[in-house]
């Protein structure tokens, strides 16, 4: 099986060429701007960029919207983390944190996946908190300041170990037990 991955970050490119040679699906990066609606749903934001990706002709693909959740901040930045990782940074949030009691957060990834004329949308989650100050060279966006273990930052980990427990590693394992009940897929996503 062949999959287009459709995205301009390429530290999620790779993240799935990791996994995906893992599970013996065949690769390809596509840089294919498509809109993405305002709204406080990631799956209808993948929702609504499939619709647009496919009128353009192209098939068997997925795309990935991912963001994180603050708790004291009310789940921002959410949907808005590409803007906020942007503007205010991985510094920003700090700031924003500032003596915030309650550190706890989550990342979320939402994949859409067209194959074989079907579509698969997934969620995976990772939940963890905010560190005190950006740590580790790994990894992208906001991986310096966020911690599943409590110990070490997304950025102070090998990828393997990320796609083990991060979100985007939970969505690929969704999507491949769903890919594996159509009989799209052979090999399991299990660790
Ligand atoms: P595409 O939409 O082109 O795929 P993007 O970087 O805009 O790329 P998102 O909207 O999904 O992707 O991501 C929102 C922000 O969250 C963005 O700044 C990412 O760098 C960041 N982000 C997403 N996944 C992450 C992860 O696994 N670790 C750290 N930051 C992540």
């Amino acid at each position: 099986m062949k999959l287009k991955v459709i995205t301009s970050n390429p530290g999620k490119v790779a993240e799935y060429a990791r996994s995906f040679s893992e599970l013996g699906i065949e690769m390809e990066h596509l840089r294919l701007p498509y809109d993405e609606i305002q709204t406080s749903d990631l799956s209808e934001v993948v929702s609504k960029g499939m619709d647009e990706i496919v009128s353009k002709g192209v098939r068997d693909f997925i795309v990935d919207d991912s963001g994180l959740f603050i708790d004291s901040l009310g789940g921002f930045p959410g949907v808005w983390s590409a803007y906020a990782q942007k503007t205010i940074g991985n510094r920003g949030i700090l700031k924003l944190m500032d003596g915030a009691g309650n550190r706890g957060a989550e990342f979320r990834c939402c994949i859409g996946c067209d194959i074989a004329g079907e579509r698969i949308i997934v969620t995976g989650i990772c939940k963890g908190s905010i560190t005190d100050s950006e740590r580790g060279s790994e990894g992208f966006g906001f991986d310096p300041i966020f911690t599943h273990d409590g110990e070490r930052t997304f950025a102070e980990i090998p990828i393997e170990e990320k796609n083990r427990i991060s979100h985007r590693g939970n969505a690929i394992r969704l999507l491949t037990e769903e890919l594996k009940k159509k009989g799209l897929a052979e090999r399991s996503a299990d660790p």
